[in-house]
């Protein structure tokens, strides 16, 4: 089932998410649901808060080199924890919850993650690039964070301009 995708600026985007606890059919459910929802909507992550969840559950589905997505590459992080980070870089990040803004954020250029899948198995990735900005963009989610936030003050203002222009016009079309 689709779900509806919450967007800045609800006040739930910006509140912790609660640890899982409960590896049961609820939360394959959600996770599902989740998947379903990410793929109708083009994104390429989503947090459990996106789908006003407040769960420490998200799931990556990176495209491979033509572009396309597949199932079988699809990761879902449970409790997810970052133990070890170095180096830094820059991408172009975008958010469902922030539609059709995109900025460069830095973040750690790689990562060892301790997480558990939907059974509840603890399992540990390490990596680097796209899937590390992934997951650390995802993570952030969990603790009510935004890429916005990571916004220089000039950019933040400008996105801020934007955003209320943006809610006006279509306000005005109705
Ligand atoms: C997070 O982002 C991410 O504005 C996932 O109109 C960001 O899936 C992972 C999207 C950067 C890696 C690098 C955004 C779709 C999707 C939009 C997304 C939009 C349509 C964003
Ligand atoms: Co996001």
């Amino acid at each position: 089932m689709i779900r509806q995708i919450i967007t800045y600026p609800d006040k739930r985007l910006f509140m912790r998410s609660n640890e899982v606890e409960c590896f049961d059919k609820e939360l394959h459910t959600l996770l599902d649901d989740m998947y379903e929802t990410m793929r109708a909507k083009n994104g390429i992550g989503l947090a459990a808060i996106q789908v006003a969840v407040p769960l420490r559950a998200l799931i990556i589905n990176l495209p491979d080199e033509e572009g396309k997505q597949h199932k079988e590459d699809l990761l879902e992080l449970i409790n997810p924890v970052i133990i070890e980070s170095k180096g830094t870089q820059v991408y172009t990040e975008g958010c469902l919850s922030v539609p059709e803004y995109y900025d460069d954020v830095e973040r750690a250029e790689w990562v060892r993650v301790e997480y558990h899948d939907r059974y509840g198995n603890k399992k540990r990735i390490e990596t680097d690039g796209l899937l590390a900005v992934a997951i650390q963009h995802e993570m952030d989610h969990l603790n009510g964070h935004l890429f916005i936030e990571k916004l220089p003050y000039l950019k933040r203002k400008k996105f801020e301009k934007e955003w209320k222009k943006k809610k006006k016009a279509a306000k005005a079309k109705g």
